[in-house]
């Protein structure tokens, strides 16, 4: 028996009544409020941002400006809470250090290649935006080990980044197999390379995205290789502390914006020509009807700056890690929907 079914027939009639009401969106609102992190954010008025140091993903440029793929969605996040994408501030923190800093307040989020994990969900209490890189953990050898998987490093020692998914993930790897590693555990990013440049370990694990842009770090890049094979899921999420609702939205539909407009064809420097546009979706996206605005209590035109200033996420992928780039990815997963990937935006209404 279930509550419905328990209820009298008026207090049923009013249930449907409110439910119909609610689907409609004709019930008095009750909005994902702001909690302490937006509070925090809009006293500063700058957004602290935790990152990596993996050019392409995150990296000063010559003149110190922080460029890559997650930067962008730094600035994608400014935007859409001022209006203004440099009232955000960009740290590097290392994967052993970051997490127990975003939960001691000295970020709002972590835009850091953060693999979103139900431990780090429910025992470490933090909330995970929208996946923004499908990522796997690899392998880095040197070609000269002659080794073309895994399994063939039985008693081999890796190196592991500390406070990694990668450190836990390798152990199960080896024990799967019935196999035994010697792990060499570094926490520093540039140590880590180091080490495994001057021979401490016989292959390096981490994210495969992020092996792929060590081994051009490497002096002699040629003399190594990325195993095809993958040993995890790393889907890569901006990661929150839990506990402010608004914040939560605000990161899940900046993310979401990037998408469906690579969805409706709309770029950067296309974007104006929509504005016309008589189909209202496009206009409701663009703020050009207002719905959204007095939905979200966001600048109506938040996507429209977002789009206008940064690209759609096909863009920010392209400029940053795409193929024209150093670090030369391709789309794989991290493709819409549409074309075959697993990017795919909630509609905007
Ligand atoms: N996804 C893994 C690893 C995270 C990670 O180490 N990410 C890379 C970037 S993709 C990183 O931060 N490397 C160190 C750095 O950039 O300083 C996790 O969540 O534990």
């Amino acid at each position: 028996m279930t509550l419905f079914h328990t209820l009298t027939r008026r207090a049923r009639r009013v249930a449907t009544i409110g439910a119909v009401a609610l689907a409609a969106g004709i019930l008095p609102p009750a909005p994902a409020h702001a909690g302490a992190t937006l509070d925090a954010i809009t006293a500063r008025g700058v957004i602290k941002v935790g990152v990596g140091s993996q050019p392409g993903f995150f990296a000063p440029d010559s003149n110190g400006r922080w460029q890559g793929f997650f930067v962008d969605f730094g600035r994608a996040l400014a935007i859409a809470v001022f209006n203004d994408p440099d009232k955000v501030e960009f740290t590097a923190s290392s994967p052993q250090q970051r997490l127990s800093a975003l939960q001691a307040g000295e970020f709002d989020i972590l835009l850091s290649g953060v693999t979103e994990t139900i431990t780090r969900a429910f025992k470490l209490g933090f909330h995970f935006g929208p996946v923004v890189f499908y990522d796997g953990q690899g392998l880095l050898v040197p070609k000269a080990l002659g080794v073309t998987k895994g399994s063939q490093l039985n008693g081999a020692t890796v190196c592991v980044q500390t406070g990694t998914t990668g450190e836990l993930n390798i152990a199960d790897f080896f024990r799967q197999q019935k196999h035994t590693f010697k792990p060499v555990v570094i926490e520093d990013t540039a140590e880590f390379l180091k080490a495994f440049a001057a021979g401490r370990c016989d292959a390096l694990t981490q994210d495969s995205s992020d092996l792929a842009i060590k081994r051009t770090q490497l002096p002699k890049p040629d003399d190594y290789v990325v195993l095809p094979e993958r040993l995890s899921k790393e889907p890569l999420a901006p990661a929150i502390r839990s506990g402010d609702d608004r914040w939560l939205e605000i990161v899940n539909w900046t993310v979401y914006a990037t998408i469906q407009a690579e969805e409706f064809g709309i770029t950067k420097a296309n974007i104006d020509s929509f504005l016309t546009s008589t189909d209202p979706n496009i206009r409701r996206f663009l703020g050009v009807d207002p719905g959204l605005g007095e939905a979200t209590q966001l600048d109506p035109k938040f996507v429209y700056t977002i789009i206008k200033t940064l690209g759609n996420y096909g863009e920010i992928f392209e400029r940053n890690v795409g193929k024209t780039t150093k670090v030369g990815f391709e789309r794989g997963y991290n493709q819409i929907w549409t074309k075959g990937g697993l990017l795919y935006s909630p509609p905007f209404r």
